[in-house]
């Protein structure tokens, strides 16, 4: 078993227990594990002086080691024979997936085969996963971050320089005056952020703005919660920014010395019709103004941008108006100012970070760059193929055209994207499917092979959170069963698919990292001693570098160094309510609960609340259709039905229902529909058509017969 480093005892091993970062969400915040009499047991004390969080954490992180000595965890390799799963060795495991790829290769070519990264595990794992695909032909590698911040990424790139916030969670808290959370809910879904930051922030005076469909902790604690229609993000900044101009309140010389395309934004502008835009956002208007004159006459005024603004067909024009907002006031290079997607996962950052994409290789150096792609061929020693991959959710859409096979470490696909039921059923037209996690998830039900790994507790590595802060993991029990680290199986298939010095024989994690800091000059000026129980923020060039607080004070990375301005227009979702669908349904989050389940769900303490799905359905609704509070409810799309409780509450905007995608018997995502935005390739699972009508049988809280 590996173990870290050497100089680990001055390094977050003491007599307190071993510091370790939770393996929930992107916030990143610390905590002690000791070591229980059980076997494979840990418990957590507080780590009082950890950097983002000094001690505080939320349920899912206070639950986290619920789910580490699990009895459902997979401990032995599997291996699908006549359609039943049998316990295999980790030899023919191995040397079943290497003969697979290999005939796969040669049937196929590399490109018929995709691999999926993991934001659930290290960076160093990731690294190798990508680079794996790499040596093997393929740039068809992913994460999960397509299906997240994916249109973000893609402007904040592409109009500003890093796809990553601009701020920090500190800097943000000291100095800024007026928050912008549009679909996004901090308060339950980055809680200690919320908590230790904004919240802390608005106690002293700070005006918190959101803008959701739906009432939840955030929308509690701000001053105005505007309750738009879902899909409607662009009308309603196309009000806050015509409001701007027309009020004067736009920052000129910062739009002449720093951005561009400020004509373009008038002349859309000027087509917008404020009171008919209002109407499509179901918002007074008048409400609309007086937030964009907060948002304008603050000191410093900073825009967090989630889930709701970025998974929909109009994603990358979502946040470039956000982007906008920001640029034409001048809120941008400051302290308490910028564009923060809050980032899902505990190392969805580091996982784009390290080039788990199909368009970038570790550092965000572009595969279609022949100068970036030698650059990273002079350590590998090996040639990267030059056009950019397909994306998880195109490789998905491929299975049986020009997909064949697909390695899976950590991600549960036939719950998670759209139209689910479909890509469950393709699942099954793959000639073979690879599956690394730590339970049996509904994806892996369908795979040739199933890979235990270790889980969060179990090992180390480095993770890097919303803040772009690479946070060192460290291993504070044993390893159950069978199991096997990540790193550690992904080094065995890449030596045996490769042979020896192929470039997947390492020491340990760290090992892994000197190569990658190697390659990204982002990460260059890091190493595991540097990281210690602080972290350091990336972009970090040399070793000693303090790393950014926040980006882009005298410049943006851009080529011209200007911040791109672009207006945009309404699009509407791909699906808008019709006689036979009269609703908007989107899906989001709970405070207690996680992505697909197979952590929350087998949580006692996480489960106990909400153990079930249900749908949130405003009360004019909810009585047109003769559906009462705790009814149970058909709720169905052009793609498919669920059955489910109904929650009648005006939480939700009249007109949209609620639902979560937490849960494997009533699927959101049997619902959602897999339209793309055409750049960024996120589905739009914010908006489709749908409906719900009463089950007969259904009521007071028991399922439906049928
Ligand atoms: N508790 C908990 N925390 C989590 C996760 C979890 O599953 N549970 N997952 C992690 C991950 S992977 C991610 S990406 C983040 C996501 O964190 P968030 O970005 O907060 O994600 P969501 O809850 O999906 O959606 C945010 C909000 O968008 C609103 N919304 C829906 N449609 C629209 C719309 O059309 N416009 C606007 N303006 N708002 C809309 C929803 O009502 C919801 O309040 O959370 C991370 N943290
Ligand atoms: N309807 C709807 N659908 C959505 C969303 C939405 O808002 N609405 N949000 C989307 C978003 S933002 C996201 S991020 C995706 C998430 O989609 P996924 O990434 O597919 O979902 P997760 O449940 O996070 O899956 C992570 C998997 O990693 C496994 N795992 C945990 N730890 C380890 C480990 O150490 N090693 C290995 N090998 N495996 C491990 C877990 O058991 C789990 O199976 O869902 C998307 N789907
Ligand atoms: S806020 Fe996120 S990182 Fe912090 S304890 Fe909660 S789930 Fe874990
Ligand atoms: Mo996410």
């Amino acid at each position: 078993m590996w173990l870290l480093v050497a100089s680990d005892s001055v390094m977050g091993y003491d007599d307190d227990g071993v510091h370790t970062i939770c393996p929930y969400c992107g916030v990143g915040c610390g905590l002690t594990l000791e070591s229980g009499e059980e076997d494979g047991a840990v418990s957590i004390t507080p780590w009082f002086d950890a950097p983002v969080n000094e001690g505080a954490l939320c349920i899912k992180g206070g639950a986290s080691t619920e789910v580490v000595a699990h009895e459902d965890r997979l401990t032995e390799p599997l291996v699908k024979v006549d359609g039943t799963f049998h316990t295999t060795t980790w030899d023919d495991a191995l040397e079943g997936i290497v003969a697979e790829l290999e005939r796969l290769r040669d049937e196929y070519g590399p490109d018929a085969t995709g691999f999926f990264g993991s934001s659930k595990v290290m960076n160093e794992e990731n690294y190798l996963l990508q680079k794996l695909a790499r040596r093997y032909g393929t740039n068809n590698v992913d994460n999960c971050t397509r299906m997240c911040h994916a249109s973000t990424v893609y402007t904040l790139r592409n109009s500003l320089g890093a796809g990553a916030m601009t701020n920090s969670m500190a800097d943000l808290r000291d100095h800024g005056d007026v928050f912008w959370i549009q679909g996004a809910n901090p308060a339950e879904q980055h809680v200690i952020a919320h908590s230790n930051y904004f919240r802390r922030a608005a106690l002293e005076g700070s005006t918190i703005v959101q803008v959701d469909p739906h009432a939840n902790k955030t929308s509690r604690d701000a001053d105005i919660h505007l309750q738009l229609k879902p899909g409607t993000d662009i009308p309603l900044l196309n009000i806050v920014l015509k409001t701007i101009l027309e009020e004067g309140l736009y920052d000129e010389s910062f739009i002449e010395e720093r951005t561009t395309g400020f004509e373009q934004l008038e002349a859309t502008l000027a087509d917008v019709d404020m009171g008919q835009a209002a109407d499509i956002c179901e918002v007074p208007l008048e409400d609309i103004q007086e937030a964009a004159r907060i948002y304008a006459e603050a000191d410093n005024a900073a825009i967090f941008t989630g889930m709701g603004m970025s998974q929909h067909r109009c994603g990358v024009d979502n946040v470039q108006n956000e982007v906008n907002l920001a640029l034409i006031t001048g809120n941008i290079g400051r302290p308490g100012t910028g564009v923060n997607p809050l980032r899902g996962q505990n190392n969805v950052q580091g996982t784009c970070d390290v080039g788990a994409m199909p368009n970038v290789l570790p550092g965000y150096l572009e595969v279609d760059d022949d100068e970036a792609r030698e650059s990273v061929e002079a350590v590998w020693g090996f040639e990267i193929p030059p056009e950019p991959g397909l994306t998880n959710v195109e490789v998905s859409n491929q299975i049986g055209d020009s997909v064949h096979g697909l390695y899976i470490m950590g991600e549960n696909p036939v719950m998670s994207e759209p139209d689910a039921t479909e890509v469950e059923r393709r699942m099954d037209d793959l000639e073979f499917l690879v599956v690394q996690d730590i339970f049996m998830t509904e994806t892996a039900e369908h795979a040739d092979i199933i890979l235990p790994a270790t889980s969060w507790a179990e090992r180390g590595g480095t993770v890097t959170n919303t803040d772009r802060r690479v946070q060192l993991m460290r291993e504070a029990t044993d390893v159950p069963g069978n199991t096997r680290h990540d790193l550690d199986i992904l080094c065995e298939v890449g030596t045996r698919l490769f042979g020896e010095g192929a470039g997947f024989e390492f020491d340990d994690p760290e090992d892994v990292f000197e190569e990658l800091r190697e390659v990204a000059p982002i990460y260059h000026g890091i190493t595991y001693e540097g990281i210690g129980l602080e972290g350091i923020q990336w972009p970090c060039y040399e070793e000693g570098d303090e790393g950014d607080q926040y980006l882009y004070e005298e410049s943006f990375d851009t080529d011209d160094g200007l911040g791109v301005i672009r207006g945009v227009r309404h699009t509407e979702p791909a699906e808008v309510p019709d006689e036979e669908f009269s609703l908007v349904l989107t899906t989001a989050r709970l405070e207690e609960h996680y992505n697909t389940g197979t952590m929350s769900t087998r949580s006692p303490t996480l489960r106990r609340r909400t153990p079930e799905n249900f749908v949130d359905i405003h009360p004019a609704d909810a009585e047109q259709r003769g559906i009462e509070d705790g009814d149970y409810v058909r709720l169905r799309s052009r793609r498919g039905e669920i059955v489910l409780e109904a929650n009648v509450t005006e939480d939700i905007a009249e007109g949209a229902i609620w639902t979560t995608p937490h849960f494997a018997d009533a699927r959101a995502n049997t619902l959602t529909n897999d339209v793309l935005d055409p750049l960024a390739k996120i589905p739009e699972y914010k908006a489709a058509a749908a409906e719900v009508e009463p089950v007969e049988g259904g009521k007071s809280g028991e399922p439906a017969d049928d």
